[in-house]
């Protein structure tokens, strides 16, 4: 019986390939695999619209040649639960099924289910009563971590909140009349890494007027995520930074209500924001307690003794999660959950 976790690992691996690429969608790898523990074939969503991994694993022609050579049932590992559903394309269970005399699929393994209203555990069932042998939760936390952003969306029907800023040795995010430069070139880039790895980026009129940022991510291969811009009196000049061409902008004035704002978000797929700052915006957010992440820069040598003050832990960031150095700085990582 082959390592369920082993192969499990695998299609995290490959579902993760899709990063960048897939959002608002899940990132999905499968693989199928022979009795004596050989992988016949693997694939993944490779990109949004595009086919799903048990379509790319199971219509691939290693599949249909090394199956034929072989005499042995298979298992097909996937991260996600099959869906069942006709969306951008067919059914995945139907397609399992379909393929299952010709591939010998005696068993289906699936990380964690599939909480889309359209799926919600019928693609476990239609498996099933194709007499597939169906488990699943297997490494159920790590296929759950990978696909956060989207499994908030499914089941909160709001978008993941990461929260981030850098802050001096003493406390503070940016002087009141000049620019600091807090982060080094590496947690620069690493910044524009998350901006790539999330659907949107929000900031508040201070930030938008002070730093006059692009938010874009030039650092970092990958799609410019969409800007959000809260300026509840309309501040922040057409000409700004945040309105060139490079991105959609999508601004929130009055007084409209974080609520709002998060079921607005979902209501356009947006499956994740960071929260670049500034220091009222992310104050507001952590009073509201609706959050997911909190990542902090601290920069030990500089220290600033006055200025804008970042928020400290009474607010309450939740657990660490992580802590790392990056070049003389530390990177520090909680989860609201
Ligand atoms: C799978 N395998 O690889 C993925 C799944 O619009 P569509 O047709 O692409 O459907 C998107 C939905 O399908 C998405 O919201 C999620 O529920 C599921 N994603 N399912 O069986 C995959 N990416
Ligand atoms: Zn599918």
């Amino acid at each position: 019986m082959p390592d369920y976790e082993k192969y499990m690992t695998r299609c995290l691996q490959l579902a993760q390939l899709g990063e960048y690429y897939v959002a608002p969608n899940p990132m999905v790898g499968a693989v199928l695999v022979a009795a004596d523990g050989t992988i016949i074939s693997e694939g993944w969503h490779r990109r949004f619209g595009g086919p799903h991994a048990e379509v790319n694993c199971l219509n691939s022609e290693s599949a249909n040649r090394l199956i034929a050579e072989s005499h042995t049932p298979t298992t097909l590992f996937v991260s996600l639960e099959p869906c069942s559903h006709f969306g951008k394309t067919p059914p995945c269970a139907d397609l399992i099924v379909s393929k299952k005399d010709e591939l010998r699929i005696e068993r289906v393994v699936i990380g964690s289910l599939d909480p889309n209203p359209l799926v919600a555990g019928r693609g476990v069932k239609r498996l099933k009563e194709a007499g597939i042998d169906v488990i699943t939760g297997v490494l159920e936390k790590e296929c759950r971590h990978l696909n956060r952003r989207f499994l908030c969306l499914q089941e909160k029907h709001r978008p993941y909140i990461i929260l981030k800023w850098a802050q001096t040795a003493d406390g503070y995010i940016g002087s009141t009349d000049r620019r600091v430069v807090i982060s080094n070139p590496l947690t620069k880039q690493i910044v524009h890494k998350m901006r790539a790895e999330n659907m949107a980026i929000m900031v508040g009129t201070n930030t938008a007027l002070t730093d006059n940022p692009k938010l874009l991510c030039t650092h970092w291969a990958g799609r410019n995520p969409v800007r959000i811009l809260l300026d509840r009196q309309s501040r922040v000049p057409q000409n700004s930074n945040i309105f060139s061409e490079d991105a959609p902008t999508i601004v929130y004035r009055d007084n409209t209500q974080w609520q709002f704002i998060l079921s607005d978000l979902a209501d356009r797929a947006i499956h994740s924001v960071l929260v670049e700052g500034g220091a009222t915006v992310l104050k507001h957010i952590l009073e509201t307690g609706i959050f997911d992440e909190v990542h902090i820069e601290v920069n030990p040598k500089i220290s600033l003794h006055s200025g804008i003050k970042a928020p400290d832990c009474r607010h309450g960031f939740g657990s660490l999660f992580e802590d790392e150095e990056i070049d003389g700085n530390f990177l520090y990582t909680y989860h609201n959950y």
